[in-house]
C-alpha cells in the first residue's frame, strides 16, 4: 500500500471557487451533478478524487467530453485544460443502500423506515462527487436537493436555507447556500423522515439563529438535554473566546449508524445517538456528561476546525487537540473542575499512554500514513490537548486568549499547520514557543524522574529533574522536550512552604512552575527547615510518567493535604501503585498495603470531603493501566492482585461503615441530575462494589435490591453489573429483565451487551459468542460492534487474553467478517491487539501467531491492513 508523507506535501494545482451540487436523491441509486468553478495555481491538469462512482457525464466549460479527452485511473479524474479558469461539470451515480461503510453517502436504519445521510472526514466526500478532496481546498458551496416529497420529507443540507418548493411529481426540493468556503470533509447532507426541537438563540453579536436537532420519531423526545447543552456551549464560547456562530440556522441529526463519536459539519452536525439523546431512564450520568462534552466539541469545532482549518491531514490534532481542550475546560467550567481533570488524565493513561507504549505509537503530528482514518487516535486527540493545556499554562490565562485570539483572526477562512498556531501564540505574547513543536514531531511517553535531596546545614531543597523518552516505533532516538513542571512543597504538618529558588530575593508563592528543558535539571530552593514532601505535577502539568520514589507515609501526607485536588487523588493513585505492588509480590498484609488502605479509611470517616472525589479515591488503577507496573503481563495475576488490595481496603474501613454508609446513600437515592444526586450515585457504586468483594452473600442481596428499587439508569446498572459479577446465577433474572425492558432501545441494549462483554474470566468468552446470536446482535452496526466485541476485547483483559488464545482466534475471524462490511470499525477493533508484545510468553506466542496470520492476508482493506502490518511490527 502507498505511504502519504508530511514531507511531500505541495499546495493544491487548482483551487475551487465555487461548487454547485444538485442531488438526485434516492435509496438504491442517488445522482450527483457537481460544477465546479476551478482556478489554476500551477501549471498542471485538473486532478479530481473520486472512488466507486459511476460517471454518467463530464463536461468542460459546457461542451461534454468524449472519452480519450480525459483520463480515469486509479481513483483519480484527470482532466487537461489550457486556460487559467474553467468550469468543470460531472454527473455519477452512487448507490447508498449498498455502502455499508458508512463513508459518503448512506442510509442509516432501514429501506423503509430510514433516511440517507453522508460522512465525509477524512475522505469520504469523493464517494459521492469527482472533487479535490483535500483539506486546503476551501470553497463556497451551494446545494440543491431533489426528492420523493412522502420518503424524504426532511431535506437537509449545511449553510443558510435558500428556497424550497414541489416538483409536481410527487417530488420536491430545498437549496441551501453556505457563504463560509469550506473544505469538502465538512460537506453534509441528510434526507428523510425525521422529528425536531426547536430553540432560538441569539449571539452575543446579535444574530438570530435558529436551533434545530433532528431524529427519528421514537427518540425524539430524548434530545431535550442535548439542545440545552448545546446553548450552553454556544454561550461559554462567545465568553470564554469571544466566538460567535455564523449562519441563521444551525441543525443537529442523530443516527444509530455512526462510525465515531459526532461529526462537526458545518451548519450540520451529525452525531452517533449515543452521543446525543438522554433520559434519566435510559442513560447513566457519564452518558449525560458525555452527551453535554460531545455536542460542545462539535460546536466548538466551527471555529478550531471550519473557519480555521487543517493544510492536510496530518495536522489533525490542529483541529482535534484544540478542540478537546476547548471541551475539557467547557465541561470543567459546568461541572467540578477537578473531578474533570481526574476523569481526562485516567482517560490519558488507560489509552493513550498504553497506544504511545505498543507498536501503533506515533506522534501527535504524524510523519507518514497510509490510511488517515486509522489516526484519529488517543494520541492526537488526548495526547493533543495536553500539548495545548501546556501552551496554555506557559502564556497564562490572558496571554492564552490573546494567542487564540490572533490566531482566529490570522488564519480565518485558512487551512492552517501546527506552525501557523504556535507562532499566533508566540507572536501574540512576544515569546517563542517553537520548543514546544518538538512535543508534536516525538511519540511516547517521557519519563519524568525526581529526587530530592534536603541539605540540613544550608537549609536547603534541591530538586534533581531528569527526562528520558523510551525508544518507539519508528523513533529510536528521543530528544528531551520543555516539561513545565507545576509543584508545591509540603512541610510534615501538610503545610504548603513558601517557594524560593536559589539566586531570588524574595519567595514568590507557595506553588510555582519550572520548566526542564535539557535532559536533566537541578531546582534549588532555599529557606527549608526540614525535608520537605514535593506535590509535582499538579494538575498534571505535562503529560509524562512521573517516577519518584516517595515514601508511603509521604503519600499519604499529599493525599490528606494537597490543596491541588487532582494531585491529592494523584497520591493516592501512586499509593495505591505502591500497594497494587506489594500484593502482587504476595505480601497483602504488608506496610504499603496497610498505608494506602489506612489513609483511605481516615478520608472516609471524614465528613468534609465530596462523595464524588472519594468516590474516585477509593478506586484504584484499572487492570488496564496496571500492566505498566511489570515487564509482562499475566492479566490473572494482575487482576488477583488488584481484588486483593480491594479487599484489604474494604476491610481497613470496616464493613459495618461501609455499609452504614451506603444505607443511607441509598437511603437518599433519587433521580435527579445535579451534582450532589450524582455523586452519591457514584459513592454508592463504590461502596456496593467493596461489600460486594468482602461479602459476596451480603453484595448479592445489595445488588439485587437496588436494581429492582433503582430511580434510573445509573443505579439500575451499577447493581446489574455489581450482581453480574458476584452472583452470576442471580443474576440471570434480572438480564432478561433488563433485555426485554429495553427491547427496542438501541442504545441501552448496547449497555447490556458491554455490561456482560467486561465479564471476567474463563467463561467470558463463550458468553460474547452467545451473545453473539442474539437477535439484537449484527455486525452491521458499528455501536453493537463496539459493545460486544469492542468492549470485550479493549476493557475484558482475562476474558480476551485467555491463556489458550481462543478469544484471539475468534476475534480474528471476526475482523474478517466486520471488514468486509466496514473497514473502518474492523481496524478500530483490531487496535486491541496492540500490547501483544508485552504479553507473558505462552499469551504472546499465541497472539502472534493470530497476528501473524492475519497480517499476511491480502484481501483485506486498507484499514485493517494497515493496522495489523503495524501491530505484527
Ligand atoms: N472530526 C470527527 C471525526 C471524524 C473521523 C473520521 N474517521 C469528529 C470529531 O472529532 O469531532
Ligand atoms: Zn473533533
Amino acid at each position: 500500500t502507498s505511504v502519504i508523507r508530511l514531507a511531500d506535501y505541495r499546495p493544491p494545482a487548482w483551487a475551487v471557487a465555487h461548487v454547485a451540487l444538485e442531488f438526485d436523491l434516492g435509496i438504491d441509486r442517488t445522482e450527483v451533478l457537481a460544477t465546479l468553478e476551478l482556478v489554476r495555481q500551477a501549471d498542471e491538469p485538473i486532478r479530481l478524487d473520486g472512488e466507486g462512482l459511476e460517471l454518467l457525464e463530464l463536461h468542460l466549460d459546457g461542451r461534454r467530453l468524449g472519452e480519450g479527452e480525459y483520463i480515469l485511473a486509479n481513483g483519480v479524474l484527470e482532466v487537461g485544460v489550457d486556460g487559467d479558469r474553467c468550469t468543470l461539470a460531472t454527473r455519477v451515480a452512487v448507490r447508498p443502500a449498498e455502502n455499508t461503510a458508512f463513508e459518503g453517502l448512506y442510509l442509516s436504519g432501514s429501506r423503509d423506515a430510514g433516511f440517507l445521510l453522508t460522512q465525509c472526514e477524512a475522505e469520504g466526500f469523493r464517494h459521492i462527487t469527482f472533487y479535490p478532496d483535500r483539506p486546503d481546498v476551501l470553497s463556497t458551496f451551494t446545494v440543491t436537493l431533489r426528492a420523493d416529497k412522502a420518503r424524504f420529507p426532511v431535506l437537509l443540507a449545511g449553510g443558510n436555507p435558500d428556497g424550497a418548493g414541489d416538483l409536481g411529481d410527487g417530488r420536491h426540493w430545498a437549496r441551501f447556500v453556505d457563504p463560509h468556503p469550506k473544505p469538502s470533509y465538512l460537506f453534509a447532507l441528510v434526507a428523510g423522515r425525521l422529528e425536531r426541537i426547536s430553540r432560538d438563540y441569539t449571539t452575543a453579536d446579535g444574530r438570530a439563529v435558529a436551533l434545530h436537532i433532528w431524529a427519528e420519531a421514537d427518540v425524539i423526545d430524548r434530545c431535550d438535554y442535548a439542545m440545552d447543552s448545546l446553548e450552553r456551549s454556544m454561550r461559554w464560547d462567545e465568553q470564554a473566546y469571544g466566538r460567535n456562530y455564523d449562519l441563521d440556522v444551525f441543525h443537529v441529526v442523530a443516527t444509530h449508524d455512526f462510525n465515531m463519536g459526532a461529526m462537526e459539519n458545518k451548519g450540520l452536525n451529525i452525531f452517533n445517538a449515543k452521543y446525543l439523546l438522554a433520559d434519566p431512564d435510559s442513560s447513566t450520568d457519564d452518558e449525560y456528561r458525555h452527551v453535554e462534552a460531545v455536542v460542545a466539541h462539535e460546536y466548538f469545532h466551527n471555529w478550531s476546525g471550519n473557519r480555521v482549518t487543517c493544510r492536510d491531514w496530518f495536522q489533525l490534532s490542529l483541529k482535534e487537540g484544540l478542540t478537546v481542550f476547548r471541551e475539557q475546560s467547557f465541561s470543567a467550567d459546568m461541572n467540578s473542575a477537578p473531578l474533570k481533570r481526574i476523569e481526562d488524565v485516567s482517560l490519558l493513561r488507560r489509552a493513550q499512554f498504553p497506544e504511545d507504549a505498543g507498536p501503533l505509537s506515533h506522534p501527535v503530528r504524524p510523519s507518514q500514513y497510509s490510511e488517515i482514518n486509522n489516526f484519529y487516535t488517543a494520541t492526537v486527540y488526548e495526547k493533543g490537548a495536553e500539548l495545548v493545556r501546556m501552551l496554555a499554562g506557559h502564556l497564562g490565562h490572558q496571554g492564552f486568549r490573546k494567542g487564540m485570539d490572533l490566531y482566529f483572526e490570522r488564519h480565518d477562512g485558512q487551512a492552517a499547520t501546527i506552525e501557523d498556531y504556535l507562532g499566533a501564540l508566540g507572536d501574540a505574547n512576544g515569546v517563542d514557543l517553537a520548543p514546544y513543536l518538538a512535543w508534536y514531531g516525538q511519540a511516547g511517553t517521557p519519563r519524568l524522574s525526581a529526587e530530592g535531596r534536603y541539605d540540613e546545614g544550608k537549609r536547603r531543597y534541591r530538586l534533581l529533574l531528569r527526562q528520558r523518552t523510551p525508544a518507539s516505533a519508528g523513533q529510536p532516538n528521543k530528544q528531551p522536550l520543555p516539561v513545565p513542571v507545576r509543584l508545591s512543597l509540603f512541610d510534615a504538618s501538610g503545610r504548603a512552604l513558601p517557594l524560593r529558588l536559589e539566586g531570588e530575593t524574595q519567595a514568590s508563592a507557595v506553588e510555582r512552575t519550572v520548566v526542564l528543558t535539557g535532559a536533566e535539571q537541578a531546582f534549588v530552593f532555599e529557606d527549608i527547615d526540614a525535608a520537605p514532601v514535593p506535590s509535582l505535577l499538579r494538575g498534571f502539568s505535562a503529560p509524562v510518567i512521573l517516577e519518584c520514589e516517595y515514601a508511603p507515609r509521604e503519600l499519604a501526607l499529599l493525599l490528606r493535604h494537597d490543596a491541588d485536588g487532582f494531585n491529592r487523588w494523584d497520591a493516592g493513585q501512586q499509593l495505591a501503585g505502591l500497594a497494587y505492588d506489594a500484593c502482587r509480590d504476595g505480601e497483602p498484609a504488608g506496610a504499603a498495603v496497610a498505608a494506602w488502605a489506612d489513609a483511605l479509611a481516615g478520608l472516609f470517616s471524614d465528613a468534609g470531603i465530596d462523595d464524588a472525589l472519594l468516590a474516585e479515591l477509593l478506586t484504584p488503577p484499572g487492570e488496564i493501566e496496571l500492566v505498566e507496573r511489570q515487564p509482562e503481563r499475566d492479566p490473572e495475576r494482575i487482576r488477583a492482585a488488584r481484588q486483593a488490595m480491594l479487599r484489604a481496603l474494604a476491610s481497613a474501613i470496616g464493613t459495618d461503615a461501609l455499609r452504614t454508609r451506603y444505607d443511607s446513600l441509598r437511603a437518599q437515592a433519587s433521580a435527579g441530575l445535579d451534582a450532589a444526586s450524582q455523586a452519591r450515585r457514584q459513592l454508592k457504586r463504590r461502596l456496593l462494589d467493596l461489600l460486594a468483594l468482602v461479602d459476596a452473600n451480603e453484595g448479592k442481596a445489595l445488588a439485587a435490591a437496588q436494581y429492582d428499587a433503582a430511580p434510573g439508569m445509573t443505579d439500575r446498572l451499577a447493581a446489574l453489573a455489581t450482581l453480574a459479577v458476584t452472583a452470576p446465577a442471580a443474576a440471570e433474572a434480572p438480564l432478561a429483565h433488563f433485555r426485554e425492558r429495553y427491547d427496542g432501545n438501541a442504545l441501552a441494549l448496547d449497555k447490556w451487551f458491554a455490561l456482560q462483554a467486561q465479564l471476567p474470566g474463563d467463561g467470558a468468552l463463550a458468553r460474547v459468542q452467545a451473545l453473539e446470536r442474539d437477535d439484537a446482535f449484527t455486525l452491521k452496526n458499528p455501536n453493537r460492534v463496539q459493545a460486544l466485541l469492542g468492549t470485550f476485547a479493549r476493557t475484558n483483559p482475562t476474558g480476551f487474553h485467555r491463556a489458550d488464545g481462543a478469544a484471539y482466534r475468534w476475534l480474528a475471524d471476526r475482523l474478517v467478517a466486520i471488514d468486509a462490511l466496514n473497514p473502518q470499525v474492523a481496524a478500530r477493533v483490531a487496535t486491541a491487539f496492540n500490547g501483544w508484545k508485552r504479553l507473558e510468553p505462552a499469551r504472546r506466542e499465541a497472539a502472534h501467531a493470530v497476528v501473524a496470520e492475519l497480517a499476511g492476508r491480502k484481501d483485506l482493506s486498507r484499514d485493517l491492513t494497515d493496522i495489523l502490518a503495524r501491530v505484527a511490527l
